[in-house]
């Protein structure tokens, strides 16, 4: 049985009609016909970088269904389970509706005049007191492009901070630093199209059958091709493998520099690409001197012919195709990671050609709108700090003085939380993120917001454990509420239209952005004119002429014409909107020379090792019914009751030594922490010393016992390996 056939089975839907109905509303008991739709609004999905296209059904001013779009290039009408009940997120329980300011210790209800008048006079406060850098911003993948753009624009020159960040570096930033350093820009290279075209597809830490569920339908599509999946725990993606590497955790960089020495040893090597379109083969070389086979087996517990053969399929390929997720990210080492990858990819020549792709598949539906537009790691358009060039062109087309726009980037988001700790950041705006339930180690965040003299969060839904600490809590339109672009993973811009008005008195992002402006008195320089967020568009599409991220072909018609385009798309562009398009297919790369450099990495241990007080290596990840932090996906019965809780999977041998028994409640412990009264799964989905817990349940969080570690280049998190032990809960049958 196919995946997706396994989903709908579970979830009891019809994902291969595109008129799919509930015969009978698993969750609200309707009937069909009370569902019939008056009319139909296209967009695209607001969870996941897949970007699948959708149509909203509105009856009677609700949202009440949802369809895949069929005409989409991405998904061709197919949408996965949490897609399939996405509708449901507008009405749930839990909307914010009012702006709530905190007065004697409690939220209450203030207009939004108030609400905005109170945020800028304590921001200013705040930033007379400590200086300017005093305030920081932790936004969000999940905004539409034009309120990145506005935002960005807002913080940099409208409150003059630049400790601006977002929850992307909790997930995308180490891609975004790995692409930066081997090809000079950010921008994911290859197509989903080169999942059908490539003969070898290595997926390296990426989990797409629960994550990316859509992508599975292009594996499928692809008969020709062997799959290896490279994954400590036997995941569903890993049983959709034609190969699967059961890599000891984090242990990756040591398996890509083995496979690269026996590329290079056994001269199986594109010369004559890498004598044209890169540098640095030679101390690529040397430092690949201690990556034996015999090495690289013992460093990733596989057998040496396994790397053998990996290597030589890889090689040998006509096309080739490497995709990864977070089992790469989130890890100290997660940026070298990634340059080792672009070095496999580079040295074998497969890049910038169909099938051929390094491709990180991105998480959040928006995640690259705000790498493109942003104004965080870089200047919009992919434009660097560092860059005087670049300074002035967009100082030229903001008409501002370019000693305006800053020469480094400001703090990353665990800077900004130590900044607080140590009392530096002293006022803080939180969007679109609810980092009391995702940051790692939250006890340090706790301890942080504690120290704020005011805290705004600004959020679909309230209570939240973040918005639930906020001196203001501002209440904003969520998908379906309003209008915009996502980018998804291989950089299609696609449409994001409203259906229906947010609740009450929640407002757009967008909308709160030009108030906030407005008060600060600089509504006027920076948003000249601007109405609405085809008035950010238009702009935009003005300053990335000319990038890597062009969209100056693109207009809001011409993206709901075509269910997306992707960029680069300048204009005049000749070839078909819908075309698939491919970055550096001309050799030619964002850096000074126009090479890719191929970079020397080194594997190391990852921190925190196992030890006799905590001897299980934790793993934690995700679930294909549950968004992050469920906000949303909690408040949905269909995907509650599919998992209603968290659990932690073990090894049966494990289980045997510790005298534990299917579906006792236990405790997991760190040197930070603990979760209690988790329910057991005895499974061989994780390897003996292994154990695995999803990230997504507040009540029992996973980030309680998670460690500050960071990627010292890209500053992401590393989530996924950190030391625990196991016990019974007291009061669980023995
Ligand atoms: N259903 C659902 N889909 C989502 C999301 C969601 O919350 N729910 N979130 C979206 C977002 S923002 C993101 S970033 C993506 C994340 O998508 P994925 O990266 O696929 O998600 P994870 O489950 O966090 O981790 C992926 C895999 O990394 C493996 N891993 C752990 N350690 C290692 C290691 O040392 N080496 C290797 N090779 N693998 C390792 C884990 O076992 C896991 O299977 O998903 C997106 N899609
Ligand atoms: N242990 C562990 N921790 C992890 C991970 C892991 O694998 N393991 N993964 C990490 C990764 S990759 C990610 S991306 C993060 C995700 O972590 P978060 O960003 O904290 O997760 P979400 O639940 O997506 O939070 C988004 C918030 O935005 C709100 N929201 C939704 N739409 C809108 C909107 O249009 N406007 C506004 N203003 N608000 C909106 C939602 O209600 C929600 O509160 O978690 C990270 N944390
Ligand atoms: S695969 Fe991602 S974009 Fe597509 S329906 Fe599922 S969550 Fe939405
Ligand atoms: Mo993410």
């Amino acid at each position: 049985m196919s995946l997706m056939r396994w989903f709908a089975r579970k979830a009891g839907l019809d994902i291969r009609s595109s008129k799919y109905s509930y015969s009978e509303d698993p969750v609200l008991g309707f009937t069909s016909s009370r569902k019939q739709a008056d009319r139909w609004v296209n967009s695209t999905c607001g969870y996941c970088s897949v970007g699948c296209g959708m149509q909203l059904g509105v009856k009677d001013g609700h949202v009440v269904s949802v369809r895949g779009n069929r005409a989409h290039p991405v998904n061709a009408g197919k949408l996965c389970p949490k897609g399939l009940a996405e509708h449901y997120t507008i009405e749930a329980e839990g909307r914010a509706r009012f702006p709530l300011l905190r007065k004697n210790g409690q939220l209450e209800r203030v207009n939004w005049d108030d609400a905005i008048g109170t945020m800028v006079e304590q921001f200013r406060a705040v930033q007379c007191k400590y200086g300017p850098e005093s305030l920081g911003i932790i936004s969000t993948g999940q905004l539409v492009t034009e309120e990145f753009y506005a935002l960005g624009k807002l913080v940099q020159l409208g409150f003059g901070t630049r400790n601006y960040d977002g929850n992307t570096t909790l997930c995308m930033s180490t891609a975004v630093a790995g692409y930066k350093r081997s090809f000079g820009s950010d921008g994911p290279p290859g197509a989903y199209e080169d999942l059908e075209h490539a003969d070898v597809i290595l997926l390296i830490g990426a989990n797409v059958a629960e994550n990316h569920p859509i992508l599975c339908t292009r594996l499928e599509a692809n008969q020709s091709k062997t799959l290896i999946v490279v994954d400590p725990r036997v995941t569903k993606t890993a049983m959709m493998a034609d190969i699967y590497l059961p890599v000891k955790p984090r242990s990756d960089l040591a398996l890509i520099n083995g496979l690269l020495r026996i590329v290079i040893d056994e001269d199986l090597y594109d010369k004559s690409f890498v004598a044209s379109h890169t540098s640095g083969l030679e101390d690529l070389r040397e430092s690949l001197t201690p990556y034996t086979l015999d090495y690289a087996a013992q460093i990733t517990g596989l057998e040496p012919e396994l790397i053998r053969k990996t290597a030589l399929l890889y090689a040998n390929a006509k096309a080739a195709f490497i995709g990864w997720t977070m089992g790469v990210n989130h890890s100290t080492k997660g940026t070298e990671t990634v340059n080792a990858i672009n070095n496999l990819a580079l040295i074998t020549g497969n890049i910038g050609r169909k099938g051929a792709s390094p491709f990180s598949i991105t998480g959040q539906c928006n995640a690259m709108g705000t790498r493109e537009t942003g104004f965080t790691s870089g200047i919009p358009g992919y434009r660097k700090f560092e860059s005087e060039m670049d300074r002035r062109e967009i100082a030229r087309l903001w008409n501002i003085s370019a000693e305006r726009i800053p020469t480094q980037r400001g703090l990353a988001y665990p800077d900004i939380i130590e900044g607080a700790v140590a009392g530096k950041i002293r006022a803080l705006w939180i969007l679109g993120t609810n980092p009391l339930v995702s940051f790692p180690n939250i006890d340090v965040l706790k301890h942080a917001l504690g120290n704020l003299d005011f805290l705004v969060v600004q959020d679909g839904f309230h209570p939240t454990p973040t918005t639930e600490l906020a001196d203001l809590v501002l209440p904003a339109a969520i998908w379906g509420e309003k209008e915009g672009t996502y980018t998804n993973s291989e950089r299609r811009v696609s449409k994001v239209n409203a259906a229906v008005a947010p609740p009450a008195e929640a407002r757009s992002d967008f909308d709160i952005f030009l108030a906030v402006a407005e008060h600060l008195g600089c509504r006027e320089e920076l948003f000249p004119d601007w109405r609405e967020p085809r008035d950010a568009f238009d702009e935009w599409r003005r300053v990335s002429a000319g990038r890597l991220c062009d969209y100056s072909g693109m207009t809001y018609e011409l993206l709901d014409q075509s269910c997306g385009v992707q960029w680069p798309y300048p204009i005049g562009e000749k070839s078909r909107a819908t075309a698939s398009r491919r970055l550096y297919s001309n050799g030619q790369f964002e850096t000074d020379d126009g090479r890719a450099r191929l970079l020397s990495t080194r594997w190391e241990p990852f921190p925190e090792q196992p030890n006799s007080e905590f001897p299980l290596i934790l793993n934690t990840g995700r679930t294909v019914e549950h968004w992050h932090t469920r906000t949303k996906t909690g408040a949905i019965s269909i995907l509650q009751r599919m998992s209603p809780r968290a659990w932690l999977e073990m090894n049966p041998k494990d289980a045997q030594q510790l005298n534990l028994q299917a579906h006792d409640r236990v405790e997991v412990i760190s040197a930070r922490g603990r979760v209690s009264k988790i329910e057991l799964r005895i499974t061989e989905i994780v390897a003996p010393g292994q154990v695995f817990l999803p990230f997504h349940f507040a009540e029992t969080n996973a980030n309680q016992i998670t460690q500050s570690a960071f990627d010292p280049i890209s500053r992401e998190p590393n989530y996924k390996q950190c030391a625990v032990r196991v016990e019974r809960s007291s009061g669980n049958p023995a």
